[in-house]
């Protein structure tokens, strides 16, 4: 990996000015449309007047945002200028926000109108910040809106209007590498503090050059859409790089996704490519969407966790659209391991994404044989460089070239990769292990049951056993006996649960992944 000169909002954006695409539309929805041309100025813009007060290249800018083409243009703009974008979870609470913002010491902090209060709150807890930018007719909110609070008493704010006016006079874009920092993504993994994991401007482009283009085949004719929003690294990935990257429109939606808004979104703006998690095509199905709600779509994107093969298979046969499974992480920035258009195997993630290398090791680091299950790890040019301030972390998960995803593994024959779970999820029940998510899959497939989580619980004589946390489909009524006879029909009589506990919902992290930790405490009172 050489470096060379290469700016990230440059390929995304101006690249496409000058290939002759500045009226094409680049960003759509109910927040407002931008052409490349309008996009490209804007930028530019922008990028100066964040330069002219004050932020330095290589500073953290932090951002609260909604999905808007405001929020498209501020985390281009801090790239334009050298600095290092930082989308913050907008899931987050005041207090939350506020070790995050401390943590990158960001003195720049921009945020949508929703995130005023909880930003204000975060302030408080960030007392390097020195200017709050906020979209939309500041001098009004600050004057009316805003309350009396002595939590940011002495913050400056202006509006992203006052920032692009300082600007006015377009400066050169900051003469970046492909080494140079980019963006910072959080992430806690599904425990654990969050830690940022530091992407560089070239690790954009290598996404977009490999799944992009290799998997998904992106052209300018696709418009995205995406229900992971864009502070997720999913999410930047399938509404940000991989649109931009080839002249294509994303279509950005501010509102909280739910079932019924992203379907109207989907019926107005008619995307080509459409991108969510499991647990999203699950509501969707749960749903009373019309059966051609999706008939604009060309192919569907899942991943965030394991696609479940019954959810795969409801969600095609109802609605007409394929969808791909694929992992990815934060530190990898997008997707490595993915089924492809036309050739999917339910319940498995498909194979390595061309530009990665993937492989499965036994506890003492040496490769396991095919059909084994082995930790999963990856390379390739898009891995983070690290996390920041987080040295044992960063030694621990970064080894080398190679990434320890945490996820357990097995590969058959044809290199077609099979998720079962995650390392520190695996059960051993009699000596054996058990993966969750196979007997999770089973689960799914008895009408009673909506949701399933199995974890481990310690019997009387410290002996694991699987037992499943299940949430009934609606409607309908869950018999856990006749659930543990059905694992026991489809399934090694060893993975069967051995008792069922019937909850209202699966408590999820922020990123809608199940907490299995919470879950394991529920299943042990
Ligand atoms: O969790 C995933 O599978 C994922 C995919 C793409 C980008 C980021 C993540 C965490």
């Amino acid at each position: 990996m050489s470096s060379e000169s290469f700016n990230a909002s440059l390929y995304l954006v101006d690249r496409q000015v000058e290939a002759g695409r500045g009226e094409r539309t680049a960003v759509a929805g109910p927040a407002g449309t931008l052409t490349y041309a309008q996009l490209a100025a804007r930028v530019g813009e922008l990028s100066s007047g964040l330069r002219v007060l004050g932020v330095r290249p290589e500073e953290r800018v932090a951002l609260v945002m909604s999905d808007r083409p405001e929020t498209l243009v501020t985390i281009l703009a801090v790239m334009r200028m050298g600095g290092v974008a930082v989308p913050l979870s907008t899931m987050y609470n005041g207090v939350e926000l506020g070790a995050l913002i401390r943590d990158s010491r960001a003195r720049v902090v921009v945020a949508t109108p929703e995130y005023e209060a909880a930003v204000r709150v975060a302030l408080a807890n960030a007392p390097e910040v020195a200017l709050l930018v906020l979209t939309g007719n500041v001098g009004h909110r600050a004057a009316d809106v805003l309350p009396e609070s002595d939590a940011d008493a002495g913050i400056p704010v202006c509006s992203l209007a006052d920032v692009v006016d300082a600007g006015r006079t377009v400066a050169e874009p900051y003469q970046s590498w492909t080494d140079s920092p980019a963006l910072w993504l959080y992430t806690s993994g599904t425990t654990g503090a969050p830690k940022a994991a530091m992407h560089r401007h070239g690790a954009i482009r290598d996404v977009c050059e490999t799944y992009g283009r290799e998997v998904l085949g992106i052209t300018p004719d696709d418009r995205c859409f995406s229900v992971a929003r864009l502070f997720f690294a999913y999410g930047i990935g399938n509404s940000l790089f991989f649109p931009l990257s080839v002249g294509a429109t994303t279509v950005l939606d501010p509102f909280r996704p739910t079932p019924p808004g992203v379907v109207a979104r989907v019926v107005a703006e008619r995307p080509t490519l459409f991108f969510a998690g499991p647990t999203f095509y699950a509501s969707l199905l749960a749903s009373d969407a019309p059966d051609d709600t999706f008939s604009s779509v060309r192919l569907a994107v899942s991943a965030g966790e394991a696609l479940p093969a019954e959810i795969y298979r409801r969600f095609t046969e109802r609605f007409g659209v394929d969808i791909i499974d694929g992992i990815g992480s934060t530190e990898a920035l997008h997707i490595f391991l993915s089924n492809r258009p036309g050739q999917v195997r339910p319940g498995t993630t498909g194979t390595v994404v061309p530009g990665y290398e993937c492989k499965l090791l036994d506890d003492s680091g040496n490769p396991v044989a095919d059909g084994q299950p082995g930790h999963l790890y990856v390379r390739g040019n898009s891995i983070a460089t690290g996390y920041w301030c987080r040295t044992d972390t960063t030694r621990q998960v970064f080894q080398g070239e190679w990434l320890r995803t945490g996820d357990t593994y097995l590969r058959d024959a044809d290199g077609v990769y099979q998720c079962l779970g995650r390392s520190n999820d695996m059960i051993k029940a009699g000596g054996i292990w058990v993966s969750p998510m196979e007997v999770e899959s089973r689960l799914l497939l008895h009408e009673s049951v909506g949701e399933a989580a199995v974890v481990a619980y310690t019997d009387v004589n410290g002996l694991e056993k699987p037992v499943a946390c299940v949430v009934p489909a609606a409607g309908k009524t869950v018999d856990a006996a006749e659930l543990i006879a059905f694992c026991r029909d489809g399934l090694a009589a060893f993975k069967r649960p051995r008792e069922v506990l019937v909850l209202e919902e699966l408590p999820k992290t922020a990123t809608g992944k199940i907490q299995r930790v919470i879950i394991r405490q529920i299943a042990t009172d």
